[in-house]
């Protein structure tokens, strides 16, 4: 899909329309000819058919743009925190069981946090803040909560070692001092992070800041600020969902596409600027997004504002990955779309105007890592061992320590992948692309990162600086973020050491 450029993977989205969107979209392609020839002509029956079979390798639910949206999107509620006498602000999250209308024919099981039907509520944290933050566990059986993107001490980190026994609270405290970013949280107890998360355990992280620079964005959630929380899933005859592994190269993909839990979802928002906080909470599947009736401009990736706003025809998202975008809304509907599902979301102009904008040229100062800072360089191979998945020859081992780095070092890992689709994540520390293929990032690709798409055509090389907490004993992570991959071993563990 690479191959075709924006505005032509958008007309496919438009060509291709399904009677009903919980049937597959693959039709045959003199249907497709018929109905497109006779809107919009023979030059876009050429590109369709082409993009037809291109991306139906797989059947989807696909959302035509001209099937109505009629389920508001699912918001998740605001975490209020209790603030004590000096400042610090407490918030209680309950992981348990819960029961969540994905529009099939029953309600369908699922995990949550805080009794929610499906996800969890967003924290909104503000740099600089005290916070401690309670997970107690509801489930009956052993699970965790990570802070996704965050920079933290190990201990505080919710990885495999921070177990959270049934009917037990585990205490995270911290400060937060990172920038403004979209983060998320999720459990990632080993083997069984991926189960977790597809029944729904997870929810947004919103950090703010003073950033003058970003005084005038849109920052009123819900209103016109929106998460938008993006994740596959497949559906049993009883309405349940349809957990499974898959051990190949993709992982496992599933054919629904839901958005904050709501399936084809639309959201009423003012005409002019309005963000939206794209979060890929799914599994194994990668998004390529781009937005039908106005621009999308991004202005921030996983760690927080890129240098400068830039207008794009699409962007990937991989799993675990986030990217906050800009929406000029008019006078009519727009929509973000995905290449492969049609429309993902409609934004509803509801008569009122955004008090956002003007959209600053300027959003943040990216202190470039150069060449002359790197102390350490190391390389990291993602293959399959077996039938698992494994980095640098091994599978994950829990006892096993593969990297100790020197708090203060600045370090260039160079990531490549033997076969398979992989994620690189890693724990605590916010990157840098140095290099994709020997070539300098895109200016989108140029802020901070978390997480990394990697595969057997791309070499990545990142940078980074481990200059903010150490512990000698509690290791971080890092890992593909496909979770089938993770879960079947695609994981090691590094500690930040202060010698
Ligand atoms: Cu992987």
């Amino acid at each position: 899909m690479f191959g075709l450029n924006g505005p032509l993977r958008r007309r496919f989205a438009l060509g291709v329309r399904t009677a009903d969107q919980r049937h597959v979209a693959c039709e045959s392609l003199t249907d497709i000819r018929r109905r497109v020839v006779v809107r919009v002509g023979l030059i876009f029956w050429v590109v369709s058919a082409v993009a037809y079979l291109v991306g139906c390798g797989e059947t989807v639910n696909q959302v035509a743009m001209d099937t109505p949206a009629d389920v508001p999107l699912s918001i998740p509620e605001l975490l209020e925190p209790t603030v004590d006498m000096a400042g610090v602000a407490y918030y209680d999250l309950k992981i348990g069981t819960s029961r969540h209308d994905y529009q099939q024919t029953t309600l369908t099981d699922t995990y949550s946090y805080n009794g929610m039907s499906v996800l969890g509520p967003t924290l909104r944290l503000k740099t600089g803040d005290s916070v401690v933050i309670s997970v107690t566990n509801e489930l009956d059986q052993i699970t965790t909560t990570h802070w996704h993107g965050a920079d933290v001490p190990a201990e505080d980190d919710g990885g495999p070692h921070s177990l959270i026994e049934p009917g037990t609270t585990w205490v995270a405290d911290f400060d937060v001092i990172q920038p403004a970013a979209t983060l998320w949280y999720h459990p990632h107890y080993h083997g069984s992070t991926a189960e977790h998360i597809y029944r729904g355990a997870a929810g947004m992280i919103i950090i703010e800041d003073d950033n003058p620079a970003a005084a005038t964005l849109p920052a009123t959630y819900g209103v016109d600020d929106i998460p938008v929380i993006i994740q596959d899933r497949d559906f049993t005859e009883e309405s349940q969902l349809d957990f499974a592994i898959d051990a190949g190269g993709r992982g496992n993909q599933d054919r629904t596409l839901t958005v904050n839990g709501t399936i084809n979802p639309f959201v009423e928002v003012p005409r002019g600027l309005v963000r939206l906080r794209l979060l890929n909470a799914s599994q194994a599947r990668t998004y390529n997004l781009g937005v039908e009736g106005a621009e999308m401009i991004k202005i921030a990736s996983d760690g927080g504002y890129l240098a400068s706003p830039v207008v794009l025809d699409e962007t990937m998202i991989a799993p675990g990955d986030r990217a906050e975008i800009i929406i000029d809304v008019g006078e009519s509907s727009a929509a973000l779309v995905d290449d492969t599902f049609g429309r993902v979301l409609e934004l509803r102009p509801n008569g009122s105007v955004s008090s956002a904008g003007p959209l600053p040229d300027k959003l943040a100062t990216i202190d470039r890592i150069s060449e002359s800072e790197i102390t350490v360089d190391r390389t990291f191979h993602f293959d399959k061992i077996g039938d698992g998945w494994g980095i640098n020859g091994v599978l994950m081992d829990m006892n096993r320590i593969d990297e100790t780095v020197r708090l203060g070092d600045t370090e260039r890992w160079t990531i490549t992948a033997e076969t398979g689709r992989h994620v690189f994540h890693v724990h605590q520390t916010q990157f840098q692309v140095l290099s994709i293929n020997g070539e300098p990032p895109q200016p989108e690709e140029a802020g901070w990162e978390d997480s990394i798409f990697v595969d057997p055509g791309r070499e990545v090389v990142i940078a980074s600086r481990f200059n903010s907490y150490a512990d000698n004993d509690t290791p971080y992570m890092y890992h593909c973020h496909i979770l089938d991959h993770e879960d079947l071993g695609m994981m090691r563990q590094f500690l930040v050491i202060d010698e």
